[in-house]
């Protein structure tokens, strides 16, 4: 076998091997970053009152923004949601940005900061961190059903 055959051969083989196990690694990593959010967001019930979170109206839904993850990056709610965007980082801030939507971007949302959208329309609404999501993919999606 020419030299060429051999190697594009072991290029098809180790191409979807690696993808796959790329793939497995960043569902387990994304796993480990959530369950580390969560924790992190009940610790802040301990912080004094002056930096607590205000509480959240009956039914609103949280997601995380931890280690560049949306925490969970994909999330389902009932039209008239409200979804709060809670920032569990130690230093790092992020943004909540529906660009495809064509709304406008939060501010830059520092620890222990939050940001509220209410869904009033079904339909499927992705959205970015304005400065990670190129870099480090920190993206999710909303779907709104009724
Ligand atoms: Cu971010």
């Amino acid at each position: 076998m020419a030299a060429w055959r051999v190697i594009s051969f072991l290029v098809g083989m180790a191409v979807p091997a690696f993808a796959g196990a790329a793939f497995a690694a960043d569902e387990a990593e994304q796993a480990a970053i959530c369950a580390a959010a969560q924790e992190r967001f009940e610790a802040f019930k301990d912080l004094p009152a002056d930096e607590a979170l205000p509480p959240a109206a009956p039914g609103t839904v949280h997601v995380l923004m931890h280690k560049y993850t949306f925490c969970p990056p994909q999330l389902t709610v009932v039209k008239g949601t409200t979804v709060r965007f809670v920032n569990v980082d130690k230093r790092t801030s992020h943004s909540v940005w529906f660009k495809e939507a064509g709304k406008e971007e939060s501010t830059r949302l520092f620890p222990v900061e939050f940001w509220e959208e209410t869904f009033t329309e079904l339909g499927r609404y992705p959205y970015l961190c304005g400065p990670h999501w190129e870099q480090n993919g920190m993206k999710g999606v909303i779907e709104v059903m009724p």
